[in-house]
């Protein structure tokens, strides 16, 4: 008997074993949930059906978050299957890649703008509304993941940034819309992650090894852990818990000077 037995959550964004979405199936499995899946496209289609198959899963449909009718369809499919749903976990994002290179006042375009908000913060409400009469009453859980960027400037993460302050403050207008029905929001800001979203990116592998040395832990997280403190904020564990956004990202959120050294002790 897991902390999560008798949840049954959806989670979108799985797309290859190192996705964040990946780290948090597997522990939401292992913790006891049943579990429901999307896929983006039909490339993506017998990957995510593999995967699913390996926690226990067969419910798998697409969905495309730019499209409102596949949002629809996608509830009245789980809805076939399950008579309630405790929980989503929405782990997408996407910007067009000349967005996330060189200066933002430089390269940033009014389509790439709208694209960037409209898939990553856009699409967590749409999901909300399709999915809230499956989710009340049942102390319901929505999870998004962010990341530092909504809050600091930093090299290339550019409009990616402004979408994730969007979809931080999101959380909270929804924490405030859906807590009267029991439904609790929050976010997970992860630190940086080698997932195929990070592959695309110039000198991310620059970025990793820096934040590593920065950080109060000195080294970068995993999908695991992110995928552990995702399955505590789905859970009842977490029954008081709407609004927030909980850092996983070894602490280097909270420092300023950064080390000064690469020692592993402080
Ligand atoms: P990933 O490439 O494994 O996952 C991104 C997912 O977004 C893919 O499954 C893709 O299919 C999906 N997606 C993109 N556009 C979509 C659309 N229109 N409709 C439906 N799905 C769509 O990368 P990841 O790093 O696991 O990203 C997951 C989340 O974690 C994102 O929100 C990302 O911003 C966030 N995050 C990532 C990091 C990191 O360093 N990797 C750090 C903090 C937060
Ligand atoms: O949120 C993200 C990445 C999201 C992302 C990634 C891509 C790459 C491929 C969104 N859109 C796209 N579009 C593509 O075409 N992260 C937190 C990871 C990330 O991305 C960065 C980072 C970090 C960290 C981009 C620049 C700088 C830092």
């Amino acid at each position: 008997m897991g902390f999560l037995s008798g949840k049954k959550i959806l989670v979108l964004g799985v797309a290859s074993k190192l996705s964040i979405a990946s780290g948090i199936a597997a522990s939401l499995h292992r913790n006891g949930a049943e579990l429901a899946f999307t896929y983006q496209n039909q490339k993506l289609k017998d990957r995510v059906l593999k995967f699913a198959e390996g926690w226990g899963s067969t419910i798998v449909h697409p969905c495309d978050v730019t499209d409102d009718s596949q949002i629809k369809d996608l509830f009245s499919k789980i809805g076939d299957s399950w008579e309630n749903l405790d929980g989503i976990v929405h782990c997408l994002a996407y910007a067009p890649a000349n967005e996330l290179n060189g200066n933002y006042v430089d390269v940033t375009t009014r389509q790439g703008f709208l694209t960037a908000h409209e898939i990553s913060s856009y699409s967590l409400v749409a999901l909300a509304q399709e999915g809230r009469e499956l989710m009340k009453g049942r102390n319901g859980s929505l999870l998004t993941l962010s990341y530092l960027g909504a809050l600091r400037s930093l090299p290339n993460y550019n409009v990616m940034g402004l979408a994730k302050a969007s979809l931080e403050s999101n959380v909270r207008y929804m924490a405030a819309s859906l807590g009267p029905e029991g439904t609790r929001v929050n976010g997970i800001s992860a630190g940086p992650i080698k997932t195929l979203a990070a592959a695309g990116i110039k000198s991310f592998r620059k970025m990793l090894e820096h934040n590593a040395k920065q950080t109060p832990l000195r080294r970068n997280v995993t999908i695991d852990e992110v995928g552990n403190a995702a399955a505590f904020l789905c859970s009842d564990l977490a029954s008081g818990v709407s609004g927030e956004i909980l850092y996983v990202d070894g602490g280097f959120n909270t420092t300023a000077m950064g080390s000064l050294n690469d020692q592993t002790a402080p």
